[in-house]
């Protein structure tokens, strides 16, 4: 590693990030070309199915007058050794005649896993692996896991009182965390191609469940509705504001009262749904209703706690199906970080070794 390699990657890592929300279930990746030290092309996967980092990176340096040719390339990911939706960025490199590429981490993906980076070493290309390796699999923890697994990664978000509660005993729960809270929301959203809740919190407040930031695409909203009470709600003439954009997709045991409605499953089981969205080509979801956390708790793969300034003394707790009564055997979580959110603040963990 040379000294300056650790700034382009973390360029590159921070160019990655404006995909975030577009690519899904594709990668996240950023790519920087320099050249005598010099920065003289950017790049970065803005859209699913669009041209890769590596290709925007080149064209960009090329739309500037630059010839790469013996320049060096940071890329976040193993740049692709196979034909998908678009051509081998391997091969490209390779013809365009670069000298060095410094890669983040291997390609996970069974169809490149390597062979990109072995690809461009046999072409006499030095190839460095594994420069803020750790960000670049933070970064990607999605499609991480779901391309190893072709399940959807699975984040449980709650928002909570000081001692603990998701909503009064009337069910009341707007609002418990402040304005700057409710923001980092519609962040996590852009995040996962999916909103699941219950139908409960459907009937009690009528969300949209959409992504209302400014650089946001529209989400798939899950809804979990055993007994299919929206689709009675729907018949009688209710209308929702979740079906005002994006898919919209309901598990339950009543498929037949959504026919003309909505597209439904007829499964209830957690581990069931999770591998339906799988199927459905969703990578990652975002589970926002409280009273549905507890079945998915032992499938979560990561935590968003909101804590705002309140205490109700009694009401909905969120993971009552637990009644864990030993405190040595309770599941462990591991805080990832803390952020102060104005008067509220977010837990971020992911689950514990046990
Ligand atoms: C991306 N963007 O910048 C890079 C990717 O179907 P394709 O051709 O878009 O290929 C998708 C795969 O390509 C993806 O799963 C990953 O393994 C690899 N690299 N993908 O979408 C990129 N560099
Ligand atoms: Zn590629």
């Amino acid at each position: 590693m040379r000294s300056e390699d650790e700034k382009f990657m973390r360029l590159a890592l921070e160019l990655a990030k404006r995909g975030e929300g577009w690519v899904n279930p594709n990668p996240m990746v950023g790519a920087v070309i320099v050249k005598n030290g010099e920065i003289i092309g950017v790049g970065w996967h803005r859209k699913f199915g669009e041209k890769h980092a590596e290709v925007n990176a080149i064209e960009d340096a090329k739309a500037k007058g630059h010839d790469v040719r013996g320049a060096t390339m940071y890329v976040t990911l193993e740049p692709c050794s196979h034909w998908g939706k678009q051509p081998p960025c391997a091969d490209r490199i390779i013809r365009e005649g670069f000298e060095r590429v410094v890669v983040a981490m291997e390609d996970p993906n069974p169809l490149v896993a390597g062979q990109g980076i072995e690809k461009m070493r046999k072409a006499g290309i030095e190839v460095e692996v594994g420069l803020l390796e750790e960000e670049a699999r933070k970064l990607n923890e999605i499609f991480l896991k779901y391309i190893t697994t072709k399940l959807p990664f699975v984040s449980i978000k709650l928002a909570l009182t000081l001692d603990g509660f998701i909503a009064t005993q009337t069910g009341s729960s707007q609002w418990i965390t402040g304005e700057k809270a409710r923001h980092r929301v519609q962040k996590l959203r852009r995040k996962h191609m999916a909103i699941m809740v219950g139908s409960g919190t459907v009937l009690a407040d009528n969300p949209r469940l959409n992504c209302r930031l400014e650089n946001c695409p529209e989400k798939v909203k899950v809804i979990l509705d055993r007994s299919g009470r929206i689709a009675d709600e729907v018949s009688n003439g209710r209308k929702f504001r979740l079906f005002e954009d994006g898919r919209v997709i309901f598990f339950t045991e009543m498929p037949e009262k959504f026919e003309g409605i909505a597209e439904a499953y007829s499964i209830t089981e957690p581990a069931e749904i999770l591998k339906k969205l799988g199927e459905l080509g969703i990578d990652s979801v975002l589970i926002e209703g409280g009273r549905i956390a507890c079945g998915f708790l032992p499938l979560a793969d990561k935590f968003y706690l909101f804590y705002g300034p309140k205490l109700f003394g009694n009401g909905i707790k969120p993971f009552e199906c637990l009644k864990v009564s030993d405190a040595n055997e309770a599941p462990l979580l591991r805080i990832e970080s803390i952020e102060r959110l104005g008067e509220s603040f977010l837990v971020t963990a992911y689950p514990g070794d046990r």
